[in-house]
């Protein structure tokens, strides 16, 4: 229809037809510029069957550090109607040794899947269905979480603590978040994977565009030379950080920032005597042991050290993911639980000297409690119990977090 008195259509109007055209199908090298430009992107190596042989090592990665991930915490904070039971010795030392070892090895395989994939974030047109939007949507996270949980997991075995959140907390729900994402990420992307690494390549007319293409000539890193180099990197870290939990193997862990082996009586300190403010008091001749249940009672060093004759080979395993084993002597926990007429089914807590710290107590729930290998120890491979190790007493259980095995102990409460 023509507006009378004018002649051909409204100015306005052909131009803004001009311009969706241009939107819809551009002229070569205009509006789309830049990162844009449909060619932007020459490496060989952003390629879909890269990206989705790196997805699926990273998804395996990640899922093993999630769950790995959930045992610790769950080990930490009991659910209350379940408690975990104190065998096989070393599940922890597995669980969460393995939980690190992934963790670094996330660290060359996330870079190299964000590289492969980042021109993705200048695709044209950037929305094409509701689906497609909220799939874009959920990348959001997944980055964010994957890199968040990367950097405070480094930063933490680290021991650099400079951010303002507690990190077991903020580790714990940034992980949901980050494995939701996945979850939804890898559900998107199913097709596109099957399509680039399964056998099925009959698929592959359905996604003409989304499918690796042979490898092109040209200069630079091939596709494989490139695989070669991340899956490298990714299993020499894995190795040198095996080496602070696999029994043996403490020589080569050269990449962790702590040697297993290395450490007051050979075994590594995590927090100091002196950080815990305990080097006067753990020393004090005044010194006593209190057992506080229905027959309450207390012990001087002496009687203590005269009391305890047991021991038992356990590692100790910090949630940084080192671990060493030692023979540990002293007297049974459930010897003095006996003693002090607490019932087999109570949960006590271990009290330390330290004054301030959130590791300064744990409970025990029965399965730890009552275990014989169970110690209230004195003595570290044969010698007295070094200060740094907890000195004049520490706790030692089987299958256990570090951060519960507290150290400079001088009471035993029934809760
Ligand atoms: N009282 C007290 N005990 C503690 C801690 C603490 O901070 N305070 N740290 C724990 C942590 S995190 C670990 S890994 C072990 C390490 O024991 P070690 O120093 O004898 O190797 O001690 C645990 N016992
Ligand atoms: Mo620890």
């Amino acid at each position: 229809m023509r507006r009378a008195g004018h002649h051909g259509p409204d100015a306005a109007y052909v131009a803004c037809m001009k311009l969706l055209d241009r939107i819809v199908a551009p002229p070569p090298g205009r509006l789309r510029r830049g990162p844009l430009r449909a060619d932007a992107f020459s490496s060989r190596l952003h390629d879909p069957r890269v990206a989705s042989l790196l997805g699926l090592w990273l998804g395996a990665a990640f899922a093993t550090a999630f769950l790995t991930g959930l045992v610790s915490h769950f080990m930490q904070h009991p659910p209350g109607w379940w408690t975990w039971p104190s065998r096989p010795v070393w599940f922890y030392r597995l669980t969460q040794g393995v939980h690190v070892a992934t963790g670094l090895a996330c660290v060359p395989l996330l870079l190299a899947k964000l590289w492969t994939v980042y021109p993705r974030l200048w695709e044209w047109p950037p929305v094409r269905t509701v689906g497609h939007a909220l799939e874009r949507i959920s990348i959001l996270p997944l980055i964010a979480g994957a890199l968040f949980q990367l950097a405070t997991g480094i930063a933490n075995i680290a021991q650099w603590y400079r951010f303002r959140f507690f990190f077991t907390v903020t580790h714990y729900w940034v992980a949901w978040v980050t494995i939701g994402a996945l979850v939804v990420h890898v559900a998107a992307k199913l097709a596109v994977v099957r399509a680039n690494v399964g056998r099925r390549r009959a698929d592959r007319s359905q996604l003409t565009d989304r499918v690796s293409v042979p490898e092109p000539p040209g200069g630079g890193l091939s596709r494989r030379g490139f695989g070669i180099a991340v899956g490298t990197a990714a299993g020499v870290i894995m190795v040198s950080t095996a080496g602070q939990f696999v029994p043996g193997l403490a020589e080569t862990a050269l990449l962790t920032p702590r040697q297993p082996n290395l450490g007051p009586q050979g075994l590594p300190v995590n927090r100091t005597a002196a950080a815990a403010g305990v080097l006067r008091v753990a020393r004090d001749a005044g010194y006593r042991l209190e057992v506080v249940g229905p027959r309450p009672f207390t012990l001087t060093l002496t009687e203590l050290h005269d009391l305890g004759r047991a021991t038992s080979r356990l590692p100790i395993t910090c949630v940084e993911g080192w671990s060493a084993d030692a023979t540990w002597g002293g007297v049974r926990l459930r010897d003095l639980l006996d003693r002090a007429g607490i019932p087999a089914e109570a949960t006590v807590r271990a009290e330390s000297l330290e004054a301030r710290g959130g590791y300064r107590t744990s409970e025990v729930a029965p399965p730890h409690a009552r275990d014989p290998l169970t110690l209230l120890a004195t003595r570290l491979d044969g010698a007295l119990l070094d200060i740094e190790h907890g000195y004049p007493a520490r706790l030692i259980a089987p299958n256990r977090p570090g951060v519960l095995q507290t150290k400079w102990v001088h009471r035993v409460v029934m809760v």
